[in-house]
């Protein structure tokens, strides 16, 4: 098992001029102090790669570069490193002192960008000191067509937007995300665990699953599928360890107990959460539930209108198991296709439909403007999963967001217990 590799990360090359506040906006971007800002213009020599979780955008590289207005002998080489960078970019966050006006060299990057068919966002930096100058945001929008985002790295204002920008100009190839593949090394084995009962449709597997075993053949390992009953001896079958265990959530609490403590256990609903939006912002959702109080107003919300069915997972199950969970009533309000409603800020918990009709793009954003209202949200998935006390365990694949969630301690008392 091992982390996203760099290759599967969304390349993000920060450019503009020294002293702009590149650094400054990385460390404003992934919330931690980690890139070297200071006000002396050419703090950043050389350029530098940065691998994180962005939430919700995923796993990134940040890549900050050497100011584009170096001057001399030493100046000139540096620059060529930053342009270099241009090339393994897949987005460009162009940054710019909101006070100043557009110069050659920033013209120059959007050119050679525009050249690469990269995607630029204009970052307007430092409009807690002034608002944009006129001037600049004219030159902008004749040069782009773009209308620059206004942020402060300092005070944090504008980066939340700033986040909605990169989900919506990252290249589309970056949608394409693995289910499982990347958590696997070649020649690892896979147990899937698939029940069929009378709801299983007829003479076939549903799409996750079929999809899952695609992705784990894509990346050269291998699967065996069983139903839960078959479990014991198909893992007891094989000759060494499997590397990951896949089950339907339905029948977790008995793949749980047979599966070897030091055995990664997980369910396609959590890895389809994942790949289709930001598993950890919706398993800090899911915690949320543990703070709901009778009486809060919850949102439902659907990504398309489908029919309803008689005991319907959103309209019908995840409310009872909700209102049980919080001992008492709880006020529902249910969305569909369109979007969320208005009063989003109103709800102490958005609980989201998984998603099947919209991409990952789309996901992400429903995510991001949820966050930007302060409202936490989880997916039916992984709101099951920690309904049925299973949380931890399914996110033992990723032990960094566990951690995150529930502290180092969890994972220990996890292991302890299996
Ligand atoms: N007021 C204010 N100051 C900022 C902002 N962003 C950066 N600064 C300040 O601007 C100075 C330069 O910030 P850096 O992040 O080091 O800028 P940089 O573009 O990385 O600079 P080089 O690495 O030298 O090219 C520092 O003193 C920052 O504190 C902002 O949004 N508002
Ligand atoms: S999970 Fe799929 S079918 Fe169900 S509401 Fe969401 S988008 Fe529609
Ligand atoms: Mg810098």
């Amino acid at each position: 098992m091992h982390k996203t590799p760099r290759g599967n990360r969304l390349h993000i090359g920060i450019f503009g001029g020294r002293n702009v506040g590149k650094s400054s906006l990385i460390n404003a971007i992934t919330n931690q102090n980690t890139a070297l800002v200071s006000d002396v213009a050419g703090t950043t020599t050389d350029p530098v790669y940065k691998t994180m979780e962005i939430v919700p955008v995923g796993p990134v590289v940040l890549i900050d570069t050497a100011g584009l207005d170096d001057q001399g002998e030493l100046g000139e080489l540096r620059v060529k490193g930053s342009y270099s960078v241009l090339n393994k970019t897949e987005l460009v966050l162009l940054v710019l002192d909101a006070r100043g006006s557009l110069q050659t060299y920033e013209e120059d990057i959007i050119n050679r960008s525009k050249g690469k068919k990269l995607p630029v966002i204009v970052v307007l930096n430092k409009c807690d000191l002034s608002p944009p100058n006129e001037e600049l945001l004219r030159d902008i929008k004749n040069r782009t067509g773009l209308d620059g985002v206004r942020v402060s790295a300092v005070t944090g204002k504008g980066i939340e937007e700033l986040k909605m920008a990169i989900i919506h100009n990252a290249p589309t190839a970056w949608d394409d995300r693995p289910i499982v593949g990347d958590l696997l090394n070649p020649g690892d084995h896979v147990i899937l665990v698939s029940p069929i009962d009378a709801s299983a449709p007829k003479g076939r597997l549903i799409l996750p699953q079929v999809q899952t075993l695609r992705d784990i053949l894509d990346h050269n390992c291998t699967a065996s599928v069983c139903k839960e009953t078959e479990f014991v001896t198909t893992l007891n079958g094989l000759q060494s360890r499997p590397a990951l265990v896949i089950t339907d959530s339905q029948v977790f609490k008995q793949v749980d107990a047979e599966t070897p403590a030091d055995v990664l256990l997980t369910s396609f609903s959590i890895l389809y959460a994942r790949q289709k939006g930001d598993l950890y912002t919706l398993a800090l959702g899911a915690k949320a539930i543990d703070g709901l109080r009778p009486g809060d107003k919850v949102l439902m919300a659907e990504a398309c209108t489908h029919h309803p069915v008689k005991d319907d997972i959103g309209r019908v199950k995840i409310p009872n198991w909700l209102c049980q969970h919080v001992g008492g009533a709880l006020e529902f309000e249910w969305a569909s296709g369109t979007g969320y409603p208005d009063n989003l800020r109103e709800f102490s918990l958005i609980v989201h439909c998984g998603g099947c009709m919209i991409n990952p793009r789309e996901m992400l954003y429903r995510l991001t403007l949820a966050q930007a209202n302060n409202v936490p949200v989880v997916n039916y998935g992984v709101a099951i999963a920690h309904l049925m006390g299973i949380l931890p365990r399914v996110l033992s694949p990723f032990p960094e967001i566990k951690d995150a969630i529930f502290g180092p301690s969890i994972s220990k008392e996890v292991g302890k217990d299996d």
